[in-house]
């Protein structure tokens, strides 16, 4: 029974490697998310260049969201699957409210209604 744990091991290592060796394609995700959890009560999203940044992140239901347009144009904030899907006129500042409740704990694709495909993100939401 050792044995077979220590060759699974392995083998979730080579994986793991390949991976994030991936060579300029799908980077590997726990690489290019940031984790927004520690921010405190609230954190920040910036629209900027027609991108979310950070594109990927992982955030609390209890935290607050604030989301900055710093671009000229109109923005959306929509998070597909959910009821979060908000509009943000350029240099505007949307401040929402926590989601406890709204939102499962769950990863769901970020859009910009007005941008695709290029506007899109992952967001990783945790109680
Ligand atoms: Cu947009």
């Amino acid at each position: 029974m050792t044995r077979l744990i220590l060759v699974l091991g392995v083998l979730l290592t080579v994986a793991g490697t390949a991976c994030s060796n991936g060579g300029g394609g799908a980077a590997d995700p726990s690489a290019r998310c940031v984790d927004l959890t520690a921010e405190g009560d609230t954190f920040t999203v910036r629209m900027a260049d027609n991108g979310f940044v950070p594109s990927c992140f992982t955030a609390s239901t209890s935290q607050a969201i604030r989301v900055v347009n710093e671009d000229g144009g109109l923005h959306s904030f929509t998070l597909e699957g959910t009821p979060i899907d908000v509009d943000i006129a350029g240099h505007e500042t949307f401040e929402g409210e926590p989601v406890t409740g709204v939102v499962a704990p769950g990863t769901y694709q970020l859009i910009c209604k007005y941008h695709l495909p290029g506007m899109t993100g992952e967001v990783t939401v945790v109680d």
